[in-house]
């Protein structure tokens, strides 16, 4: 065994300080430090769960080999651009869905001519930065029907259809500047949000500070494209919505419209945004909006009616989260040790919006986002302080100062936080997954870059235990659970034979044009249809091609050598793709998946004439 503290560099001498500093400062000497360790990162010692054996511990992440685990994990792919899937307690990594990037393995954007390359291009790239993913709901619990998930560097969003585990849809959003938190409408999807976290000019033209704003865009689930807009002063960071349809809420840390950091932590307080939906869709009645770049764009100064509510949060808070009950709003403090929590039912009903504010709990340093277990409490996220925080949401809310229940050292620096189903009104408690920004020495070296942490967290008890650590690609910001139970009878065994596939047997080449041929191709173990097929340099080819199997998983592809070209094929998937055979000679076409014992026999020519 190596001794891995041989290999990493030395730790920072100051074991805990932040936290023990805390403990002796003053809260705006705490704000401060914490403001200064967001900076340096603070360094912690590993520790492993003290009071568990090893062996224990293992044994509740173990699933046996054959046997399914008990949750699908999503995370976001962060600047991968895509989603990855893992299976939840053993931390198995399962699939990525491609989203904002192609891969060719799934035939997913990989050429120019199919739907997902130009839907890609059409809206910024091959590339995202991927943060959040959401799921759908259906009476406050996950449907199974889709994933949503959004790009902050090209200011889009796309939908994944879970019965397949694929991106069906990507569009950018008219307005936005930056896609950052999204969130479903609960407690049936009646919309899906998105912020943009920058501020700017709206519509983009010359630049002029002075009248930045930032937007809340309120899409259809479906087809993506905004229902209306809605305009916020500072910027739009992270978002939730009640339980009951009405609120969408969203932190904004940058009250002071600043442009420069220091600018931009000026004041003490921010904000939570509450827009009332209800009140935004009868200002779209009463035509109360302008037309901006083909949406109905409302600004809540010029509603008759009030739709806007901003309550007093401090400093920079980030993550904003609606517990499960639908009573609350909390705002994590960021540069302050503190959680907000804010009763959504006194936000229309006190004289001013900060009487809604029924807590404010201290609970460590750097706090970013809150989850919860559905009996009672939450847990926070300490960026500086590399913890998450158990506490009692009643306890806090009746001032009782035994709120803070357990905590538990995690690796580092992490970021989100999430428990099982917390998003619904019926999360299990069973699990939570911390997600680290920093692993530091926790794995085998890989360059000055490394992996970054998951850390899988037994909460199911009244003191959290540490039970694993697993890493993935930066970076996993987010993530979303559904038990495999409720997600498996979505799942879909084989695509059904379209009316456009190509019948057993019926493989064939058409010439259609002096330079336009069209190529029929079935694939099945261990052959294609056709051996080989001639055309003529300059002819634009058409290709498509039927996977004829019936049997689950028993994939092809169809890759020919030197043309760029990768047709990936799920059993009774049909695919099509146009080229220009520009290039003369032999070029051997074969089977991209290993799919039989003959997988390399599965090959044919594709003979190109010289003109
Ligand atoms: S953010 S670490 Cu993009 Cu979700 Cu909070
Ligand atoms: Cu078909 Cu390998
Ligand atoms: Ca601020």
């Amino acid at each position: 065994m190596f001794d891995h503290d041989d290999y990493t560099r030395p730790a920072d001498a100051g074991d805990r300080w932040s936290r023990m500093a805390f403990a002796g400062l003053s809260r705006s000497g705490a704000m401060l430090l914490a403001l200064a360790a967001l900076v340096v990162f603070a360094v912690t010692c590993r520790s492993a769960t003290p009071d568990d054996d090893a062996g224990d511990l293992a044994a509740s992440t173990y699933v046996p080999v054959g046997e399914w685990d008990a949750y699908y994990a999503f995370l976001s792919g962060g600047q991968s651009g895509s989603v990855f899937v893992y299976g939840l307690p053993s931390g198995r990594f399962i699939r990525q869905i491609p989203v904002f990037e192609p891969r060719a393995a799934y035939g997913y954007a990989n050429m120019p001519g199919t739907e997902a390359y130009e839907r890609l291009a059409a809206t910024g790239g091959f590339w995202g930065d991927t943060h959040h993913p959401i799921l759908s709901e259906t009476g406050g619990d996950y449907d199974g029907r889709f994933l949503w998930i959004n790009d902050k560097a090209n200011g889009r969003i796309a939908r994944i259809e879970l019965d397949t585990f694929e991106t069906v849809e990507v569009k950018r959003i008219p307005n936005l500047y930056g896609t950052h938190g999204v969130a479903v409408v609960s407690p049936d999807t009646s919309y899906v949000i998105a912020n943009g976290e920058f501020e700017g000019e709206i519509p983009r033209r010359d630049p002029e500070p002075e009248g930045y704003r930032s937007i809340m865009a309120f899409l259809d689930p479906i087809s993506l494209d905004p229902r209306f807009e809605v305009l916020l002063p500072g910027n739009a960071d992270i978002n939730d919505t009640s339980k009951d349809g009405r609120w969408a809420f969203t932190t904004i840390y940058n009250l002071e419209r600043g442009l420069t950091v220091e600018e931009m932590i000026q004041r003490d307080e921010d904000a939570i945004a509450a827009i009332d939906i209800h009140a935004a869709e009868r200002a779209l009645e009463r035509g109360e909006y302008a037309e901006i770049g083909g949406v109905r764009v409302i600004d809540p100064e010029q509603t008759t009616e009030k739709l806007l509510y901003l309550i007093p949060v401090p400093k920079n808070p980030h993550g904003c989260d609606v517990d499960p009950t639908g009573t609350y709003v909390m705002g994590s403090g960021k540069l302050s040790p503190t959680v907000t929590v804010i009763e959504i039912a006194k936000i229309d009903q006190v004289e001013s919006p900060r009487l809604a504010v029924v807590a404010e709990p201290e609970v460590g340093l750097g706090p970013l986002h809150t989850t919860f277990d559905g009996r009672g409490n939450a847990y926070t996220s300490l960026f500086v302080d590399s913890q998450i925080v158990k506490w009692n949401i009643a306890k806090a809310v009746a001032g009782d100062p035994e709120y803070i229940v357990d905590r538990v050292d995690v690796h580092y620096n992490v970021g989100h936080t999430q428990a099982t189903l917390a998003e619904t009104m019926h999360p299990t408690g069973e699990y939570l997954l911390s997600l680290n920004k920093l692993s530091k020495d926790m794995f085998l070296p890989v360059g000055p870059t490394m992996p970054e942490n998951q850390e899988l967290i037994d909460i199911s008890g009244e003191r959290m235990r540490l039970l694993s650590s697993f890493p993935s690609e930066p970076e996993p910001h987010d993530v979303v659970f559904m038990r495999a139970e409720d997600l498996i009878p979505h799942v879909i065994q084989t695509e059904e034979l379209g009316p456009d596939a190509v019948a057993d047997g019926e493989s064939r080449i058409e010439r259609v044009g002096p330079d336009e041929v069209h190529v029929y191709m079935t694939a099945i173990r261990s052959k294609y249809g056709l051996s080989s097929f001639t055309v003529k340099q300059g002819d634009r080819v058409t290709l498509r091609a039927t996977n004829v199997e019936t049997i689950r998983d028993m994939s092809h592809g169809l890759a020919i050598d030197s043309y760029g070209i990768n047709i990936a094929l799920d059993p009774g998937q049909t695919r099509e793709v146009t080229f220009v055979a520009d290039k003369p000679g032999t070029y051997w076409y074969y089977c991209t998946w290993f799919c039989s014992a003959l997988h390399l026999e599965m090959r044919g020519r594709m003979l190109v004439e010289p003109r």
